[in-house]
Protein backbone atom coordinates (compact mmCIF):
# COMPACT_ATOMS: atom_id res chain seq x y z
CA UNK A 1 0.00 0.00 0.00
CA UNK A 2 1.20 3.74 -0.90
CA UNK A 3 0.53 6.34 1.07
CA UNK A 4 0.78 10.05 1.29
CA UNK A 5 0.66 10.63 5.17
CA UNK A 6 -0.20 14.51 5.43
CA UNK A 7 0.79 16.52 8.60
CA UNK A 8 -1.70 18.73 11.23
CA UNK A 9 -3.82 21.02 8.37
CA UNK A 10 -5.63 23.27 10.92
CA UNK A 11 -7.74 24.69 8.13
CA UNK A 12 -5.40 25.17 5.93
CA UNK A 13 -7.39 24.21 2.86
CA UNK A 14 -5.55 25.91 0.36
CA UNK A 15 -2.29 24.23 1.04
CA UNK A 16 -3.56 21.15 1.32
CA UNK A 17 -5.42 21.24 -2.21
CA UNK A 18 -1.53 22.20 -3.66
CA UNK A 19 -0.13 19.44 -1.56
CA UNK A 20 -2.25 16.72 -3.05
CA UNK A 21 -2.05 17.86 -6.50
CA UNK A 22 1.56 18.26 -5.80
CA UNK A 23 1.37 14.38 -4.94
CA UNK A 24 -0.36 13.89 -8.27
CA UNK A 25 -4.31 13.32 -6.96
CA UNK A 26 -6.90 14.67 -8.96
CA UNK A 27 -9.88 16.53 -7.52
CA UNK A 28 -12.19 16.14 -10.27
CA UNK A 29 -14.53 14.20 -8.11
CA UNK A 30 -14.37 17.10 -5.70
CA UNK A 31 -12.26 14.90 -3.47
CA UNK A 32 -8.42 14.18 -3.97
CA UNK A 33 -7.81 10.87 -5.62
CA UNK A 34 -4.78 8.80 -6.77
CA UNK A 35 -4.95 5.51 -8.64
CA UNK A 36 -2.64 3.56 -6.70
CA UNK A 37 -2.05 5.82 -3.30
CA UNK A 38 -3.80 6.89 -0.52
CA UNK A 39 -3.75 9.67 1.64
CA UNK A 40 -3.53 9.61 5.66
CA UNK A 41 -3.94 12.28 7.83
CA UNK A 42 -2.37 12.67 11.72
CA UNK A 43 -5.10 14.93 12.86
CA UNK A 44 -5.46 18.59 13.83
CA UNK A 45 -7.26 18.86 11.07
CA UNK A 46 -9.14 22.16 12.40
CA UNK A 47 -8.95 25.63 13.96
CA UNK A 48 -6.51 28.88 13.57
CA UNK A 49 -6.37 28.06 9.89
CA UNK A 50 -9.13 29.81 7.29
CA UNK A 51 -11.20 27.34 5.80
CA UNK A 52 -11.76 24.48 8.80
CA UNK A 53 -14.85 23.26 7.80
CA UNK A 54 -13.93 22.78 3.85
CA UNK A 55 -11.45 20.02 5.51
CA UNK A 56 -13.64 18.71 7.46
CA UNK A 57 -15.85 17.78 4.44
CA UNK A 58 -13.16 16.49 2.50
CA UNK A 59 -11.72 14.60 4.85
CA UNK A 60 -15.02 12.95 6.04
CA UNK A 61 -15.91 12.21 2.16
CA UNK A 62 -12.40 10.84 1.45
CA UNK A 63 -12.48 8.33 4.88
CA UNK A 64 -16.19 7.88 5.92
CA UNK A 65 -17.73 7.92 2.25
CA UNK A 66 -15.08 6.62 0.06
CA UNK A 67 -12.39 4.99 1.96
CA UNK A 68 -9.45 6.57 -0.08
CA UNK A 69 -7.86 7.68 3.41
CA UNK A 70 -6.89 7.15 7.12
CA UNK A 71 -7.55 9.59 9.82
CA UNK A 72 -6.54 9.93 13.40
CA UNK A 73 -7.36 12.24 15.93
CA UNK A 74 -5.85 15.07 17.39
CA UNK A 75 -6.15 16.80 20.50
CA UNK A 76 -7.94 19.63 18.16
CA UNK A 77 -10.22 16.99 16.62
CA UNK A 78 -11.16 15.79 20.08
CA UNK A 79 -11.88 19.35 21.67
CA UNK A 80 -14.28 19.83 18.57
CA UNK A 81 -15.98 16.91 19.17
CA UNK A 82 -16.70 17.69 22.15
CA UNK A 83 -17.49 20.70 21.15
CA UNK A 84 -19.97 19.58 18.73
CA UNK A 85 -21.63 17.20 21.29
CA UNK A 86 -22.60 19.23 23.40
CA UNK A 87 -20.15 19.31 25.87
CA UNK A 88 -18.97 22.75 27.50
CA UNK A 89 -15.41 23.71 26.06
CA UNK A 90 -13.81 26.73 25.91
CA UNK A 91 -12.99 28.16 22.44
CA UNK A 92 -9.95 29.22 22.76
CA UNK A 93 -6.18 28.08 21.43
CA UNK A 94 -7.95 28.15 17.63
CA UNK A 95 -11.20 26.74 18.65
CA UNK A 96 -12.78 29.48 18.16
CA UNK A 97 -12.29 30.16 14.04
CA UNK A 98 -13.64 26.70 13.57
CA UNK A 99 -16.58 27.78 15.92
CA UNK A 100 -17.18 31.28 14.11
CA UNK A 101 -17.25 29.77 10.53
CA UNK A 102 -20.06 26.72 11.99
CA UNK A 103 -21.71 29.87 13.89
CA UNK A 104 -21.91 31.38 10.24
CA UNK A 105 -23.67 28.76 8.93
CA UNK A 106 -28.01 27.94 8.40
CA UNK A 107 -28.87 25.55 10.49
CA UNK A 108 -29.01 22.50 7.99
CA UNK A 109 -25.19 23.00 6.86
CA UNK A 110 -24.30 23.02 10.93
CA UNK A 111 -26.13 19.94 11.18
CA UNK A 112 -24.64 18.36 8.09
CA UNK A 113 -20.87 19.45 9.56
CA UNK A 114 -21.74 17.82 12.72
CA UNK A 115 -23.26 14.98 11.76
CA UNK A 116 -19.94 14.56 9.32
CA UNK A 117 -17.47 15.61 12.47
CA UNK A 118 -19.04 13.51 14.45
CA UNK A 119 -19.13 10.29 12.10
CA UNK A 120 -15.82 11.05 11.19
CA UNK A 121 -14.68 10.78 15.02
CA UNK A 122 -16.24 8.37 16.20
CA UNK A 123 -15.06 5.81 13.15
CA UNK A 124 -11.32 7.03 13.99
CA UNK A 125 -9.41 4.87 16.41
CA UNK A 126 -6.73 6.50 18.83
CA UNK A 127 -3.68 5.68 16.22
CA UNK A 128 -3.42 3.47 13.10
CA UNK A 129 -1.00 0.52 12.40
CA UNK A 130 -0.92 0.17 8.87
CA UNK A 131 1.26 -2.12 6.68
CA UNK A 132 0.98 -5.19 9.07
CA UNK A 133 2.46 -2.97 11.90
CA UNK A 134 5.59 -1.88 10.20
CA UNK A 135 3.66 1.64 10.55
CA UNK A 136 2.13 3.83 13.22
CA UNK A 137 0.07 7.02 12.38
CA UNK A 138 -0.64 9.04 15.82
CA UNK A 139 -0.97 12.21 16.20
CA UNK A 140 1.48 13.08 18.80
CA UNK A 141 3.02 9.89 18.35
CA UNK A 142 3.26 6.87 20.59
CA UNK A 143 5.53 4.72 23.04
CA UNK A 144 6.78 1.65 21.72
CA UNK A 145 4.68 -0.73 24.56
CA UNK A 146 1.55 1.43 23.79
CA UNK A 147 1.56 0.44 20.41
CA UNK A 148 -1.64 -2.35 20.72
CA UNK A 149 -3.40 -0.42 24.15
CA UNK A 150 -6.39 1.67 24.11
CA UNK A 151 -6.31 3.04 27.46
CA UNK A 152 -6.11 6.14 29.18
CA UNK A 153 -2.94 7.24 29.49
CA UNK A 154 -2.49 5.83 25.90
CA UNK A 155 -5.53 8.54 24.49
CA UNK A 156 -3.43 11.01 26.56
CA UNK A 157 -0.41 10.52 24.83
CA UNK A 158 -1.65 10.09 21.75
CA UNK A 159 -3.51 13.29 21.66
CA UNK A 160 -1.26 15.43 23.59
CA UNK A 161 1.92 14.01 23.57
CA UNK A 162 4.26 12.76 26.50
CA UNK A 163 3.27 15.62 28.74
CA UNK A 164 4.92 16.25 32.06
CA UNK A 165 2.03 18.22 33.61
CA UNK A 166 4.06 21.30 33.81
CA UNK A 167 3.79 24.29 31.49
CA UNK A 168 6.46 25.98 29.64
CA UNK A 169 7.45 29.66 30.42
CA UNK A 170 4.86 30.73 27.45
CA UNK A 171 2.11 28.66 29.34
CA UNK A 172 2.35 25.63 26.62
CA UNK A 173 2.36 22.09 28.51
CA UNK A 174 5.62 20.84 28.68
CA UNK A 175 6.55 18.15 26.31
CA UNK A 176 9.04 15.46 26.96
CA UNK A 177 11.06 14.57 23.84
CA UNK A 178 10.13 10.70 23.81
CA UNK A 179 11.01 10.23 20.26
CA UNK A 180 14.36 10.07 21.23
CA UNK A 181 13.81 7.27 23.54
CA UNK A 182 11.94 5.09 21.10
CA UNK A 183 13.37 1.95 20.41
CA UNK A 184 10.82 0.06 18.04
CA UNK A 185 11.12 -1.19 14.61
CA UNK A 186 7.98 0.19 13.40
CA UNK A 187 7.99 3.21 11.95
CA UNK A 188 5.82 6.12 13.85
CA UNK A 189 4.89 8.94 11.89
CA UNK A 190 3.23 12.48 13.26
CA UNK A 191 2.56 15.66 14.02
CA UNK A 192 1.42 18.09 17.19
CA UNK A 193 4.90 19.70 17.83
CA UNK A 194 5.55 22.64 15.01
CA UNK A 195 9.12 22.14 13.61
CA UNK A 196 10.67 24.12 11.25
CA UNK A 197 12.05 20.63 8.93
CA UNK A 198 10.58 17.17 9.45
CA UNK A 199 12.30 15.86 11.99
CA UNK A 200 13.80 12.13 12.05
CA UNK A 201 14.56 10.32 15.26
CA UNK A 202 15.10 6.62 15.57
CA UNK A 203 12.43 5.14 14.07
CA UNK A 204 9.97 7.83 13.93
CA UNK A 205 9.39 11.37 11.79
CA UNK A 206 6.98 14.27 12.89
CA UNK A 207 6.16 16.03 9.82
CA UNK A 208 4.02 19.12 11.46
CA UNK A 209 6.14 21.70 10.27
CA UNK A 210 3.95 24.59 11.06
CA UNK A 211 1.49 25.33 8.14
CA UNK A 212 -0.99 27.36 9.93
CA UNK A 213 2.40 29.44 11.30
CA UNK A 214 3.61 30.29 8.62
CA UNK A 215 5.95 27.27 7.95
CA UNK A 216 4.82 24.68 5.34
CA UNK A 217 2.46 21.81 4.91
CA UNK A 218 4.55 18.64 4.70
CA UNK A 219 3.03 15.24 3.24
CA UNK A 220 5.67 12.27 3.87
CA UNK A 221 5.26 9.63 1.25
CA UNK A 222 5.48 5.84 2.17
CA UNK A 223 7.15 3.19 1.58
CA UNK A 224 9.39 5.50 -0.34
CA UNK A 225 10.16 7.84 2.88
CA UNK A 226 10.16 11.37 0.64
CA UNK A 227 8.72 14.38 1.21
CA UNK A 228 6.89 17.05 -0.24
CA UNK A 229 5.67 20.49 1.04
CA UNK A 230 4.28 23.25 -0.14
CA UNK A 231 5.04 26.97 1.14
CA UNK A 232 1.98 28.14 3.89
CA UNK A 233 0.14 31.18 2.81
CA UNK A 234 0.17 32.82 6.57
CA UNK A 235 2.65 34.66 7.82
CA UNK A 236 5.80 33.36 9.54
CA UNK A 237 5.15 33.56 13.26
CA UNK A 238 8.54 31.85 14.35
CA UNK A 239 8.39 31.75 17.96
CA UNK A 240 5.79 28.95 17.18
CA UNK A 241 8.44 26.07 16.03
CA UNK A 242 10.20 23.91 18.57
CA UNK A 243 14.10 23.54 18.58
CA UNK A 244 15.64 20.31 19.98
CA UNK A 245 18.95 20.09 21.02
MN1 LIG B 1 -2.02 18.86 18.12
Amino acid sequence: MKLDIIGDIHGCFQEFEELTMKLGYSWESGIPLHNDRKLAFVGDLTDRGPESLRVIEVVYQLVVQANKAFYVPGNHCNKLYRYLIGNKVQTTHGLETTVAEYEALNKDDQQSIQNQFIELYDGASLYKQLDKGKLVIAHAGIREDYIGRTDKKVKTFVLYGDITGKKNPDGTPERRDWAKQYKGSALIVYGHTPVKEPRRVNNTINIDTGCVFGGRLTAFRYPEMDIVQVPSSIPLVAEKFREFG
